[in-house]
């Protein structure tokens, strides 16, 4: 199924100029961006993303990292891509996540694991809505799509 998902290339991605490498793997395996910004996430914010953590112990400490910094939110579309991307980031804690993941290549942390990304149609719905207008999505058919898949795949 054509799905879209949020994903947040976090402060510690930004940092570590790990953006590039990052983005080049969801096109690489033949997803589309449909919209990209970069923005402060800020307190309000945060607690609207990370609402079910919020009562948590280690949300303040959350909440201080992802304001920390700018992050670049992604709309990235594609054929299944929100359980796909979340199978290419691997475990949350970077410790767990397997070789070859994006956490399990770049990450050995728990909290600074570099990328969140929609882990079900309805978050993605709910995450999408809290970073983008429907004026940031820049729809256009690419001409590679033949070359990356079959037109009875859908
Ligand atoms: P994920 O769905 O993999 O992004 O992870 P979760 O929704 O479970 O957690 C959201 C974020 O909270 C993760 F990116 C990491 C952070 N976190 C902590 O910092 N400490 C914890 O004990 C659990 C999660």
């Amino acid at each position: 199924m054509l799905q879209r998902s949020l994903v947040l290339l976090k402060p510690d991605c930004v940092e570590r100029r790990l953006m590039g490498q990052i983005l080049a793997r969801f096109e690489a395996r033949g997803f589309n961006i449909v919209a990209l910004k970069m923005l402060r996430v800020t307190p309000a914010l945060s607690k609207k993303h990370y609402a079910e953590h919020v009562s948590k112990p280690f949300y303040p400490s959350l909440e201080e990292f992802i304001t920390s910094a700018p992050v670049v939110a992604l709309a990235v579309e594609g054929l299944d891509v929100i359980r796909v991307i979340r199978d290419m980031l691997g475990a949350t804690n970077g410790l767990n996540a397997a070789p070859g993941t994006i956490r399990g290549d770049f990450s050995s942390s728990r909290q600074m694991n570099l990328v969140h990304a929609s882990d079900s149609p309805e978050s993605a719905a709910r995450e999408l809505a809290l970073y983008f207008t429907d004026a940031d999505f820049c729809e256009h058919d690419l001409l590679i799509t033949p070359a990356l898949r079959a037109g009875d795949e859908q």
